[in-house]
């Protein structure tokens, strides 16, 4: 069984995450989804509505899996003998600290990344950027999965 790994912290799940773990589903025979909980990060959306929101949007591709982790992603990675971790990268500014990650993680644990490129259609796409133009009323309907677009309109509507 060929494992992998893409994790984040997805806050929330965005179209350019999504493609990238579309195709790592194509792949490997598994593909899990570890949403990295940072506890001194407050998001917007709770830990368990991320799981929820990438659950529904992932559900068609049938070998994802969709868990949460507190603590070093090589661990998880050695909990569930996941021999790779797969990132996508946007640009050259994503590389420096992609490149530092993935040789200290594999210094860690032997554990490889292997890089994605992104689709050049989500290449200046991040979590971030979505949440500021939506908190401004802009329009991210084509950013986001439309599950995503109503739980943060709904979020939003409440802050
Ligand atoms: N196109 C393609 N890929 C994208 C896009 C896009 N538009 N946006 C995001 N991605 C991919 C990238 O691969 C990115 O790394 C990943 O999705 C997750 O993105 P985010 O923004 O949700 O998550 P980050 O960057 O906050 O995640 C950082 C991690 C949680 C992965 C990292 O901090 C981590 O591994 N933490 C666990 C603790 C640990 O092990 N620390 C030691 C690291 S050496």
């Amino acid at each position: 069984m060929r494992r992998a790994v893409c994790p984040g912290s997805f806050d929330p799940i965005t179209n350019g995450h999504l493609d990238i773990i579309a195709r790592a589903s194509r792949l490997y025979d598994e593909v899990y989804v570890a949403v990295m909980i940072n506890k001194s990060k407050k998001g917007l959306f709770e830990i368990e509505e991320r799981i929820d929101l990438i659950r529904t949007v992932t559900a068609e591709y049938g070998n994802v899996r969709v868990e949460a982790f507190h603590g070093l992603l090589v661990d998880f990675c050695k909990q569930r003998d996941i021999p790779a971790i797969v990132k996508g990268l946007r640009a050259v500014s994503d590389f420096d600290y992609e490149l530092q990650m993935a040789q200290m993680n594999n210094g860690l644990s032997g554990v490889e990344t292997l890089f994605v490129p992104t689709n050049p259609t989500y290449s200046f796409l991040s979590s971030s950027l979505v949440k500021e133009v939506a908190a401004w009323g802009g329009d991210v309907s084509h950013l986001v999965p439309a599950e995503v677009l109503t739980a943060l309109t709904e979020r939003l509507r409440k802050d």
